[in-house]
């Protein structure tokens, strides 16, 4: 019987349970000095001197360099070549200009590992401050000051042109309603702050120890800053405390640490605190959307239109690009008949924005499902029938947008249907009726989001890839090597079921290797969910081929005809039909030579997870206070190989959704100033704010790769986000609230009330 499907207990846990991870920072590298960054404490101004000399004479110091002493290495370039504009990269140490608070400066090198902190004190930097562009709105305003004064403009990037826009879009609607909405920019924080360990050989060739999302990529991002050739970096990724996104590549600091360690001559180590992780790490989502909806009364939607203002932070990353996917999205699971969607990426004087779970379609569905309940609220349609009117009916064969999505298979309705009907619905509305009857302190609301997202996307000629490479070992054990990378997603129990289930041999005796550039010198890495469907379906057709490899030499072996042998799964063994004794294992033929096949997994395409999400919170209106009551999902990832890991993927991401919706923001103050740089100011989400979730399953298999899977990895975050805001706001419409930015805090939603209490605001001029 196949284990796939099957709830197959984590098999990294216990080693993570016991003995404890093994983390960039527990690398041991003897005689290693610490580098400490010396971070801008502005947001923007032109530096007039960086004096090191104070800091050189500090305990337990033994370097400091600043910019002029990287002068001549290459800076680390926008991504997308040719897209973003190029002048806007960032040197790895600032030289000239700072932009953006927690850039890194100088660096401070000691003996010791808490020696740098103090001397960095001492590090004098005359900076010339300049005006700071803080908002995304100011940034993209004629006459706003430049960042980049080369580049002329803070425009990073456009998509499309809103200037284009159709006058006569809304035509011919009943009704129209418009908005501008905040998705808030949040911090990934993940629970390993970033980190490198770095020491050259004396073959010349430099050794980096990188907490990343696929050692391939961040091998080319590092050499890219330092110069260098592919062939001298060796990458190693050690245990991954998390990554969400933001640790994809290198960033400025990681290639300093190898610098700093080829300049002294010896190895160098850096693991950044909290607060440099909070103002240092890419941030997240940080686009203002203005939506436009219209249709009939009877609940159609006939045209909808989507403007993005995307804030890309101080340098463009990958945050630049993420409204490429959330205009590819940004219908989401709709016929909507006529639909059009711009964006425009700007700098600011703030942390640089990149990809964070989701990167693009959270805030896509999140326009689209805000959308959607403005557009009921005003026709006094209950929301969950509107989008009942507007979904795309159930296809198998492939489905183009007009936004360049191609869907693979999806079943919205049955998704829609299956939430409704696990959350109770009509119970839940009669509920809510009951106590708005009763004009209840505490009133219930109850929130949808239906999503389609988009997963293992890649620009690959062909189609997106994958690696896997197979191999089994005399003793009947067996290793595989995948071009993923893991970062809490599972991949080694799963990748050892796949292969388990080709060839008999047992998950415990199969171990899994990733994120060593001179073991696996190819791979994609782990990121838009792309891992199972690309590298698990690599590992299965790598264990296919090996048992069509291994066929002859079992022949040879058994004096047999190849045609006339069966492999049986269940002894790991080729026996000559119709006489079983005649069998010879796999263990016993990797004996004679190695048995081993690296396989490559191309997909046509990207598939396209969807599903419902519905929440239902407890609104206090005397304090605003929220509280999450229940989240119910259906997320539908095609077939599941482990619903254990794909379960856990979920509740996970739902939390992380959530957070946004109620909870997470970074702030800057009008300087430019971070306000959430630790912790304490920065409302991370725990246990203690989440109920456990409800998980309803279903599974429309995919024909994109054999296993039927797409990605679950993202769609917690996806879809909780606006199922969460709709709900709050859905606990309020009554009283005649329409809208609340995120996060819905007891603050902002405190005075939401207030403003629908009194709508032209006389109470509070009188
Ligand atoms: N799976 C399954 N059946 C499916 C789909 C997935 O059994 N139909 C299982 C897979 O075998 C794998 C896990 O679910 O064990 C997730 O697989 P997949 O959806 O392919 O996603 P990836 O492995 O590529 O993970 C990437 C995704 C992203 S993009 C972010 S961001 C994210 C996330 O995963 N960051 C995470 N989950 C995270 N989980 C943790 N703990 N930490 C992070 O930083």
């Amino acid at each position: 019987m196949s284990i796939l499907g099957t709830r197959v207990i984590r098999t990294e846990d216990p080693r993570f349970l016991t003995t404890g991870g093994v983390y960039t920072d527990d690398v041991r590298l003897p005689g290693a000095c610490h580098v400490h960054f010396v971070r801008s404490a502005v947001a923007h101004a032109r530096i007039r001197s960086v004096d090191v000399s104070a800091a050189l004479q500090a305990p337990g110091v033994i370097a400091a360099f600043t910019g002029a002493d990287l002068a001549g290495l290459p800076e680390l370039a926008p991504p997308m070549a040719g897209m973003i504009k190029a002048q806007m990269s960032q040197p790895l140490l600032a030289r000239d200009v700072v932009r953006y608070v927690g850039e890194p400066v100088a660096v401070v090198v000691t003996e010791g590992p808490y020696q740098g902190e103090d001397a960095a004190d001492l590090v004098d930097v005359d900076y010339d401050v300049l005006p700071a562009v803080v908002e995304a709105a100011e940034a993209a305003r004629d006459g706003s000051a430049v960042l980049f004064p080369a580049a002329g403009t803070n425009v990073a990037v456009s998509f499309r042109d809103a200037a284009e826009f159709k006058a006569d879009l809304f035509d011919g609607c009943e009704v129209v309603v418009s908005r501008t909405i905040v998705n808030q920019r949040v911090a990934p924080a993940p629970m390993e702050t970033r980190a490198a360990a770095a020491a050259w050989g004396e073959d010349g060739r430099l050794t980096a120890w990188i907490p990343n999302q696929g050692a391939q990529g961040t091998r080319e991002a590092l050499a890219d800053m330092l110069g260098i050739d592919q062939a001298v970096l060796r990458v190693i990724t050690p245990d991954v405390g998390g990554a969400f996104g933001a640790k994809f590549g290198a960033d400025p600091e990681h290639a300093v640490v190898c610098w700093v360690a080829r300049r002294l001559g010896r190895p160098a180590r850096w693991a950044e605190t909290r607060n440099e992780n909070m103002v240092g790490m890419t941030h997240g989502r940080a686009q203002r959307q203005t939506v436009t909806i219209g249709g009939s009364r009877d609940g159609t939607v006939t045209a909808y239109r989507l403007e993005i203002l995307q804030d890309s932070g101080a340098y463009p990353r990958f945050g630049a690009f993420l409204p490429f996917l959330t205009i590819m999205m940004a219908p989401g699971p709709y016929a909507i008949a006529r639909a059009e969607a711009a964006a425009t990426s700007v700098v600011t004087n703030t942390t640089p924005v990149g990809a964070y779970r989701g990167a693009g379609r959270p805030e896509a569905t999140a326009a689209a499902e805000r959308a959607m309940d403005l557009f009921a609220a005003e026709i006094g349609m209950d929301p969950a029938e509107v989008r009942r009117r507007n979904l795309l009916p159930a296809f198998t064969e492939p489905h183009a947008t007009a936004f360049g999505a191609v869907y693979d298979s999806g079943d919205y309705e049955a998704a829609l249907e299956v939430a409704l009907s696990a959350a109770g619905y009509a119970d839940l509305r009669a509920e809510q009726a009951k106590r708005r009857a009763n004009g209840d302190v505490v009133q219930l609301g109850i929130g949808l989001s239906c999503y389609v997202e988009i997963t293992g996307p890649g620009a690959e000629e062909g189609g997106p890839s994958e690696n896997a490479t197979v191999e089994v070992h005399p003793d009947g054990s067996a290793t595989i090597l995948t071009g993923t990378s893991p970062h809490g997603q599972g991949h080694a129990t799963v990748w050892a079921m796949l292969a388990s289930d080709e060839l008999g041999i047992p998950v415990d005796k199969i171990t899994v290797k990733w994120g060593d550039t001179d073991l696996i010198p190819e791979g994609g890495g782990t990121g838009g969910s792309r891992s199972l469907q690309q590298g698990g379906a690599a590992v299965q057709q790598a264990s296919r081929e090996l048992i069509d490899m291994a066929r002859p030499r079992a022949a040879a072996e058994l004096e047999a005809n190849p045609a006339d042998l069966v492999f049986d799964a269940g002894t790991s063994a080729f026996a000559v039909a119709g006489d079983p004794d005649a069998s010879v294992s796999l263990a016993k033929l990797a004996g004679g030579g190695r048995l081993f096949v690296r396989a490559v997994f191309r997909a046509p395409g990207a598939t396209f997870p969807f599903g419902t999400h519905v929440a239902v919170v407890d609104v206090d209106t005397e304090t605003g206070q929220v509280v999450l009551r229940r989240v119910i999902t259906v997320d539908d990832a095609g077939t599941v190989i482990n619903p254990l890991l794909a379960e856990g993927q979920r509740h996970g991401g739902i939390a992380q959704g959530a957070a946004q919706a109620f909870l997470e923001e970074v702030i800057f103050d009008a300087d430019g100033n971070p306000l959430t740089a630790t912790l304490a100011d920065y409302p991370f989400l725990s246990a203690t704010e989440v109920p456990s979730f409800e998980l309803a399953d279903s599974q429309t298999p995919t024909s994109y790769n054999p296993l039927g899977a797409k990605g679950i990895g993202e769609a917690g975050t996806i879809g909780s986000t606006p199922a969460v805001q709709n709900a709050i706001i859905d606990a309020l419409a009554h009283l005649g609230v329409r809208h609340i930015d995120m996060p819905a805090s007891p603050q902002r939603v405190w005075q939401a009330l207030q403003a629908a209490a009194d709508p032209a605001g006389e109470a509070g001029s009188a």
